[in-house]
């Protein structure tokens, strides 16, 4: 099916017909005149809703092109009953001109089509219109991309204590039991003000009782005795030393713990990747947090690099930086240029001149393996990581009136063509919980799957092209959060 860019379809919205808009419906007539569908553009797409107007009135039935009083069903498709009874709302020509119409699921309309006749409306058809979140006691939304979530906010010990025990277990090897705390510390990082009760608890999403007992420790002693025990834990402490350097995940830093190691210098006894040596070469540095100015000052330079190679090409510091952190563990850049296909072979040109310049103390490259062929069929929905052409490295920045005039920092450098920009740029700016949320959002309330190379229908089976970190929001039918409401 052609796809309509979101641009111009969203502008034609609704009552007002355009272009492709269905025009309005014949005069009450043919074999089921009870019956005036009205099919919500929103979502649905204007060619699809052109394609699907045409189909119902070749069997019959009456599907105005505009929404009026006299409309008795109103089909919308991957919409939620509040999101169609708001647009209904606003778009109600004439206001109290009766007409309760039934609000439908496409899944009425395509069994109808099948059956060649209206079908009996069952309640699985029906679009539930849940009441909004202020009558429903200020019940926090779900999901983390519902959401705004910015940088500081007043619940930091609630959530630290959350995220310590979030760390201990993904550093257990527990990944269900670590979301569940991320989860419930990323609700409180959306919380506006103080909690101090644990009835506030009851409007925000993820509390399970471990949680709670968490945090009802933390309001009434001041500390948590599980959280203490947890940061005092040997294994808890040797892991977070191993973790932290470059190249050394939760496994391996599991088998040295096992294997009786404890201290970095133990490390320098036991076989290491290229990565974990300079990794653990340049400890120190890579550990002092990136501030802003040296992220901007090394965006600068690979800019002048890039610019040098291919002139018109663009750098973009995304990442924590992105979300306003004025410090982060790395710098991510992503580089890409106006025109698709141009910006093949730049990162390898401008890795080899910095390289050739003393400026790289350690890289290792990947090529794109994104193929032509990857577009046509959806993206896994679990793949977290992209198969953009990167480089991970560490820079040598200088750094006048350090004894040594430099420091070790880690740089992420990742290639995107333009017309998978705005995907990477949403998918490098985090945060990771904000990311996997987004991605848990699309997956269970679209029946989409959103990675860092494109947003996939799988209902429609077509990839939903976009311009923008907006129109990623728009297909999604988010809220835009900008980054600097995504730290979740
Ligand atoms: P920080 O450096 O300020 O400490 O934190 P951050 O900037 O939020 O985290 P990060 O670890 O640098 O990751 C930035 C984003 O990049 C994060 O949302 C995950 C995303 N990302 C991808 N693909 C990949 C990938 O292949 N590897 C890594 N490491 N991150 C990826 O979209
Ligand atoms: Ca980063
Ligand atoms: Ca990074």
């Amino acid at each position: 099916m052609a796809l309509v860019p979101l641009k111009r379809r969203s502008r034609r919205g609704g009552a007002q017909a355009g272009a492709l808009s269905p025009p309005a419906g014949p005069p009450d007539s043919g074999p089921f005149p009870a019956l005036v569908l009205y099919l919500v553009e929103k979502r649905m797409g204007a060619s699809r809703r052109a394609f699907l107007t045409q189909l119902a009135r070749a069997k019959g039935f009456r599907v105005d092109g505009a929404y009026s009083a006299a409309v008795t069903h109103v089909v919308a498709e991957q919409n939620s009953g509040a999101e169609v009874a708001q647009w209904l709302k606003q778009h109600q020509v004439d206001p109290g001109a009766g007409g309760d119409p039934a609000l439908l699921d496409i899944s009425w309309f395509t069994e109808s089509m099948r059956a060649g006749q209206p079908v009996e409306i069952q309640p699985r058809h029906r679009l539930v219109v849940t009441a909004p979140a202020a009558q429903r006691g200020r019940q926090m939304a779900p999901y983390a991309c519902e959401r705004c979530t910015p940088l500081l906010h007043p619940n930091r010990a609630l959530t630290e204590a959350l995220e310590t025990l979030a760390e201990e277990a993904w550093l257990s090897g527990s990944e269900g039991r670590s979301l569940a705390f991320t989860r419930a510390a990323a609700a409180l990082k959306a919380l506006p003000g103080q909690l101090e009760t644990m009835g506030e608890l009851e409007s925000l999403p993820g509390f399970g009782d471990h949680c709670r007992g968490v945090i009802q420790a933390v309001l009434e002693d001041g500390v948590s005795v599980e959280v203490e025990r947890v940061r005092l834990s040997e294994r808890y402490r040797t892991l977070k030393l191993f973790t932290k350097v470059f190249g050394v995940g939760v496994k391996t830093a599991d088998r040295w713990y096992q294997e009786g190691l404890r201290t970095l210098a133990d490390l320098h006894n036991t076989r290491l990747t290229r990565q974990q040596q300079a990794g653990l070469q340049h400890y120190e540095d890579l550990t002092t947090p990136v501030g802003r100015g040296e992220a901007e000052a090394i965006s600068r330079e690979v800019q002048a690099v890039v610019q040098q190679f291919l002139p018109g090409a663009s750098v973009t510091l995304a990442g924590g930086f992105r979300r306003g952190k004025p410090h982060g563990h790395d710098v991510d850049l992503l580089l890409t240029h106006p025109e698709d296909g141009q910006e093949a072979g730049l990162l390898s040109r401008v890795v080899s001149w910095l390289d050739s310049q003393g400026l790289i103390l350690y890289q290792h490259s990947q090529e794109n393996s994104y193929g032509p062929r990857e577009g046509a069929k959806p993206p896994s929905a679990s793949g977290h990581l992209d198969r953009y052409e990167r480089c991970f490295s560490i820079f040598r920045l200088a750094a006048p009136g350090t004894h040594r005039g430099w420091k070790a920092v880690r740089v992420d450098l990742v290639v995107a063509p333009a017309s998978q920009f705005p995907f990477a740029l949403l998918g490098w700016t985090g945060s990771r919980h904000f990311e996997r949320e987004l991605r848990r959002f699309a997956r269970h309330e679209r029946k989409m799957t959103l990675n860092s190379h494109e947003l996939y229908d799988t209902r429609q089976n077509l990839s939903l092209p976009a311009a923008s970190e907006e129109e990623i929001f728009q297909h999604l039918g988010l809220e835009y959060v900008p980054p600097e409401q995504r730290n979740a």
